[in-house]
């Protein structure tokens, strides 16, 4: 099954996002906390456990000072059956296509808890470009402006270089077979939708996946993978217990059933065609024929 892209390109990717962001960040780039041995005054003793002498609350939700990252795939079948008309965009597209896993997010998070909304010195704003090269792996407007501020905006990137991390995580992972248009309900449990992710991925371990469940029969919503802040695979922290994500022994997956065939979709980039601006699933795409 084929990678979306080597890894040295996803290496490189990462190099020039970060040197990017940092070239022309509309804001300053937070600075890291820095070591965590470092905390010797008397206000961070109070803090035993270093995620939590990390967290204070005092210093929640600024910019970049965060411990690694969730990337977030939602499964959009689950998501479709319990959505209203509003995201007609993603769940009643005329064209008949029907997602499978979309980019949910990429979420900066601590050990334990995460950032949200964090404060920059301007209103964060997400340019319609951007925006709009995000549309083949996230289907809706929305979603783009509603990630960026609320998760985007903690991790100290500029919206191009937020994007394009996410991009480039997405890009390193292998969706399996099993979840790439599926036309048939499937059950599994989630140790065994982890065990399929790391079949086509063998770098990564079951503690660097988790699988979150929900509603009627126990349908599957999310798979997350985690990643240090660079970009490397990484075991998840307290956020991904996967307990408490999914605890049924067997989860639903309801099937995509995508019917839309390539050449329905013009041959331009995302966006380009306002009226069409989702051309295609890109995960599907880069699993086509495989
Ligand atoms: O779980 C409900 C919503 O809370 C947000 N969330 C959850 C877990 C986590 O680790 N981080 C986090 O932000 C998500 O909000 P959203 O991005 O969807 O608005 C999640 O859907």
């Amino acid at each position: 099954m084929p990678k979306i892209f080597g890894s040295r390109f996803i290496l490189a990717a990462f190099a020039a996002t970060l040197a990017a962001g940092a070239a022309s960040a509309q804001y300053r780039q937070m600075p890291d906390i820095g070591p965590r041995d470092d905390y010797s005054n008397e206000r961070d003793q109070r803090w035993p456990w270093p995620s939590e002498r990390f967290n204070p609350q005092e210093q929640r939700n600024i910019a970049g000072q965060f411990d690694y990252y969730s990337l977030v795939l939602s499964w959009s079948p689950t998501y479709c059956s319990d959505a209203s008309e509003e995201d007609a965009q993603q769940c009643a597209r005329r064209d008949g296509r029907r997602y499978s896993f979309i980019l949910h997010g990429l979420w900066p998070q601590y050990e334990r808890g995460w950032p949200q909304n964090c404060r920059l010195p301007r209103r964060p704003f997400v340019p319609q470009p951007v925006i709009d090269g995000m549309l083949d792996i996230m289907p809706s407007q929305k979603l783009v402006i509603h990630e960026y501020r609320k998760h985007g905006t903690c991790s100290g990137l500029n919206p191009e270089a937020y994007f394009s991390t996410s991009r480039a995580l997405l890009s390193s992972i292998r969706i399996p077979k099993a979840f790439v248009n599926p036309f048939e309900t499937q059950f599994y449990s989630p140790g065994e939708i982890i065990g399929l992710f790391i079949d086509v991925n063998p770098t990564l371990r079951q503690s660097m996946i988790a699988v979150s469940c929900g509603g009627a029969g126990n349908r599957l919503r999310e798979v997350r993978i985690c990643f240090t802040r660079d970009g490397k695979p990484r075991d998840c922290g307290g956020n991904e217990n996967q307990r408490k994500m999914c605890s049924a022994d067997r989860v639903l997956v309801p099937p995509a059933r995508s019917t839309a065939r390539d050449s329905d979709g013009p041959a331009a980039a995302p966006g380009a065609n306002r009226t069409q601006p989702l051309p295609r699933p890109r995960v599907i795409e880069s699993l086509r024929g495989s």
